[in-house]
C-alpha cells in the first residue's frame, strides 16, 4: 500500500492536435508517475465516456479542462493522503464516479490517475513498469514479447478518401525475435511506399503513420501489400501475414454494410461471405471489427464460419468491458479481444478483461488509439500481461514509434526471459 501525496493534471495536446489529459502522481516517498491519455476517432458506442468541455470557443469544444478539474479537485480531495494499491485505487475511482461508464468524472480523468499511480508505484519499488503490470495478474503467465501488427495502409475514418476498411497491417509471424519482426515490418512499410510511388499513388499518411492512397478498390490494397511484402524479400503467408481492422461500425448504415470503394451494399451474411472469400484468397490471419458493434448475430455467424481459420477480434464490440466480453464468450461472437485502457478507464478493469479473455481461451491484442501521445505504457502492458500481440501503428511518427522503441528496450533487458512466439 502506498500513500498519494499529490495529484496534478494538465491539458496537453495529442498526436492529432487535440487536447488530452496528462496526470502527475507523487507518492509520499517522492516517487513521480506521469501518464497521458489517448483518444479514438472510430470510437465504439459502448466505450467509457471521454469528457470534453464542449465550449465551441476553445479547441472547437474539444478541451478537457473539466476532466483536468475533476482530477485536480474532486479526485485529489478524495484520494490525497490515503493509502492504496492498484485495486483499491481503481475501486475508489469507480465509486467516486458512481456511474457505469465513467460519465461523471470522465474516463480520461480516471485513466490518467490510474496509470500515473501505476507508474509512480513501479518507480517507488524500483521495478520496470512491465513487471508492475505482470504482478497485477491473478493467474501467473509468462512474460512475452508481442508479435506486432505493423500498419502499412489506412482508410475509413483514419485517412481521407482511402479504403473503406480502416487498417491493413502486416504481422511478421515467422520472425525469430521482436526486433527482427520490427525490422521486417519496417522494411515492408518502406517497400509499400515504393510500390505506391511506382504506380503513381500519393504516400501521404493517415492518423497512425501509414499510407492512405486513393486506390480504386479494397482488393487493390491487398495486392499492394502483398507486392510490398514480396519486394522486401519476405514470403506472404509464411514469413509475414496480414491483419485487418475493418472498423465495420463506421460503414454500417441502417441495416447494411456500405463499401463505397466497391459501390456496393452488403447484408450481414453477404459481408461474412466477402470475408470468407478474402480469407481464401489472401494470407489473412486476423480480422478485427469485421461486423458492427450491435450486429451480434453477424458476429456469431462470422465466428462460426471463419473462427477456426483466423483470429476474430472484437474492438467496438467488447470495448475492453467484461460485461460485453462475457456475452461474447457465451455466444461465441469472436475468439479474441482488443484491449484499450481508455475504453474502460482504469488499469485494474483492463487487467480483468485480459484475464477473462485468457480464461475463455480468447487471445488479447493490446492496442493504441488513433490519437496518441509520447506515453508508451502499452508497450509495458503487453509484455507484462503476456498477451503476445500489439497493434500500435506504422513504423513512423514518434507517437507510434515510441511504443516500438520501448519494446526494443524491454527486449534488450529481458533477453531470453521473454519469448517471441507467433500465435499463428
Ligand atoms: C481501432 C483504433 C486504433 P480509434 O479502431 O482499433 O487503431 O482506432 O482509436 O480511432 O478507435
Ligand atoms: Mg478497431
Amino acid at each position: 500500500m502506498t500513500t498519494i501525496q499529490t495529484l496534478h493534471a494538465r491539458q496537453i495536446l495529442d498526436s492529432r492536435g487535440t487536447p488530452t489529459v496528462e496526470v502527475d502522481c507523487v507518492l509520499s516517498d517522492g516517487s513521480l508517475g506521469r501518464a497521458a491519455v489517448p483518444s479514438g476517432a472510430s470510437t465504439g458506442k459502448y466505450e467509457a465516456v471521454e469528457l470534453r468541455d464542449g465550449d465551441p470557443k476553445k479547441f472547437f469544444g474539444k478541451g478537457v479542462t473539466k476532466a483536468v478539474g475533476n482530477v485536480n479537485v474532486v479526485i485529489a480531495e478524495a484520494l490525497i493522503g490515503k493509502e492504496f494499491d492498484q485495486r483499491s485505487l481503481d475501486a475508489a475511482l469507480i465509486k467516486l464516479d458512481g456511474t457505469t461508464n465513467k460519465a461523471q468524472l470522465g474516463a480520461n480523468a480516471t485513466l490518467g490517475v490510474s496509470l500515473a499511480f501505476a507508474r509512480a508505484v513501479s518507480e517507488s519499488q524500483s521495478q520496470p513498469l512491465y513487471m508492475y503490470f505482470h504482478n497485477l495478474l491473478s493467474k501467473k503467465r509468462a512474460l512475452s514479447m508481442p508479435v506486432p501488427m505493423v500498419l502499412v495502409l489506412e482508410g475509413g475514418k483514419h485517412a481521407d478518401d482511402s479504403a473503406d476498411f480502416q487498417e491493413f497491417m502486416v504481422m511478421p509471424i515467422g520472425a525469430p525475435t521482436f526486433s527482427e519482426a520490427l525490422r521486417w515490418g519496417d522494411e515492408i512499410y518502406h517497400s509499400v511506399s515504393q510500390v505506391l510511388k511506382k504506380e503513381g499513388f500519393n504516400i501521404n499518411v493517415g492518423f497512425e503513420g501509414a499510407f492512405g492512397p486513393n486506390l480504386e478498390s479494397n482488393a487493390k490494397v491487398m495486392d499492394v501489400i502483398i507486392a510490398g511484402i514480396e519486394s522486401a524479400g519476405y514470403r506472404p503467408g509464411k514469413d509475414v501475414s496480414i491483419a485487418i481492422d475493418s472498423a465495420a461500425s463506421e460503414f454500417f448504415d441502417q441495416g447494411s454494410y456500405v463499401l463505397s470503394r466497391e459501390k456496393k451494399s452488403y447484408t450481414s451474411t453477404e459481408l461474412v461471405e466477402f470475408y470468407e472469400h478474402w480469407a481464401d484468397k489472401y494470407p489473412l490471419v486476423s480480422l478485427e471489427d469485421g461486423m458492427s458493434e450491435d450486429d451480434w448475430d453477424g458476429w456469431m455467424n462470422l465466428t462460426e464460419r471463419l473462427g477456426k481459420k483466423i483470429q476474430i477480434v472484437g474492438d467496438d464490440l467488447f470495448v475492453t468491458n467484461v460485461e460485453r466480453l462475457k456475452r461474447g464468450i457465451a455466444e461465441k461472437s469472436a475468439n479474441s479481444i482488443l484491449i484499450k485502457l481508455n475504453q474502460i478507464g482504469t488499469v485494474s478493469e483492463t487487467v480483468d478483461a485480459v484475464e477473462m479473455a485468457h480464461d475463455a481461451g480468447f487471445s488479447a491484442v493490446v492496442s493504441h488509439r488513433s490519437g496518441e501521445t509520447e506515453d508508451s505504457s502499452i508497450a509495458d502492458l503487453v509484455v507484462g500481461l503476456g498477451t503476445g500481440q500489439i497493434k500500435t501503428g506504422a513504423t513512423s511518427r514518434t507517437d507510434r514509434v515510441c511504443k516500438y522503441n520501448q519494446l526494443l528496450r524491454i527486449e534488450e533487458e529481458l533477453g531470453e526471459r521473454a519469448a517471441y512466439v507467433s500465435p499463428f
